[in-house]
C-alpha cells in the first residue's frame, strides 16, 4: 500500500515537471543539468579576477558553482521569459540619485521548476562580482513565479552597493533566505543584467539552490541579508495591478 501510495507520487511529480527540490541545486553534475538558461550561463570551478584586483574566486561548496555572465541574452529576452515586460525588469534596479529605472543591456538568466509546500524556504547562496562603474550600474536578481503568473524580481545585489568605483570586486558568498507562504508550483529565476552598455561584464554566482523545510545552515563569514516574506507583497501587487486595469 505505502509502494502504491509512493509510485502514484512520483507519477505525479513526473506529470507536472516540477520536483520537490531542486534537481543538481549546487552544480555539482559539472553542468547545468536540471537547469533551464538563457545567455552567457555555465558552472564554474574557481576564477582568477586577479588582474580586475579583486583576487580569485571559488565556487561555495564542492567543486562547481553556477557563474553567470551579463552577456549572451537581450535583457527583453530575460524579462520576456519571467514574464514581465523590460520596463517592469528596468524598474527593479532604482538610478540611486535620480530614482529612474536603470537601462538593461544584455544578460544572463537560469531558471527551475520546483514543486514548494506552505512553510518551506527558497535558500540560495549568491555571490556577485562587480566589473564596472558608476553609472553602468550592473544588477543581479531573483524571481519567483507561482503556478506560471509573471515573476515577482528582486534586486538583491548592484554594482552601485558592491563596487561603485573602477575596478572589480567581489561581494562575498552570502545566503539569502525566501519564505513561501503558500503551496505550488515555482519557477525560480536567477539573472544578472549589464547597465546601459555591454562592455564590461558583471557576474553572479549562485551555489547551494534549495527549496524545502529544512535548508541547510548558512555558512561562511557574512551575516544572512535577512529573510523576504513574498506572497504578501506579491499579492499586494497582484491587487494594485488589477485595480490600476480596471481604472483605466
Ligand atoms: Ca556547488
Ligand atoms: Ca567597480
Ligand atoms: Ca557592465
Amino acid at each position: 500500500m505505502k509502494s502504491l501510495y509512493r509510485l502514484s507520487a512520483i507519477a505525479l511529480l513526473l506529470t507536472s515537471g516540477a520536483f520537490a527540490s531542486f534537481i543538481n541545486g549546487g552544480f555539482e553534475s559539472g553542468d547545468l543539468t536540471g537547469w533551464n538558461s538563457l545567455g552567457s550561463a555555465s558552472v564554474s570551478g574557481p576564477v582568477d579576477y586577479i588582474d580586475e584586483g579583486a583576487g580569485i574566486l571559488s565556487p561555495d561548496s564542492g567543486n562547481f558553482s553556477a557563474r553567470l555572465i551579463s552577456q549572451g541574452a537581450t535583457a527583453e529576452q530575460i524579462a520576456t521569459q519571467m514574464g514581465i515586460t523590460l520596463e517592469e525588469l528596468q524598474a527593479t534596479n532604482l538610478d540611486p540619485d535620480t530614482g529612474d529605472p536603470t537601462t538593461a543591456t544584455v544578460g544572463s538568466l537560469i531558471w527551475q521548476t520546483v514543486t514548494v509546500n506552505a512553510g518551506d524556504v527558497l535558500q540560495f547562496r549568491w555571490n556577485f562580482v562587480e566589473r564596472d562603474y558608476m553609472p553602468y550600474n550592473d544588477w543581479a536578481f531573483y524571481g519567483i513565479a507561482l503556478n506560471g503568473d509573471p515573476a515577482q524580481v528582486t534586486t538583491f545585489a548592484s554594482l552601485f552597493t558592491v563596487g561603485p568605483d573602477g575596478g572589480a570586486t567581489i561581494n562575498g558568498w552570502t545566503t539569502l533566505t525566501v519564505n513561501i507562504q503558500q503551496s505550488g508550483t515555482y519557477t525560480f529565476y536567477f539573472g544578472v543584467v549589464n547597465a546601459f552598455d555591454e562592455e564590461l561584464d558583471s557576474d553572479l554566482w549562485i551555489d547551494g539552490a534549495y527549496a524545502g523545510d529544512d535548508p541547510p545552515a548558512p555558512t561562511g563569514e557574512i551575516p544572512e541579508p535577512g529573510t523576504f516574506v513574498l506572497l504578501a507583497s506579491g499579492l499586494g501587487l497582484l491587487a494594485a495591478k488589477y485595480r490600476s486595469r480596471k481604472a483605466a
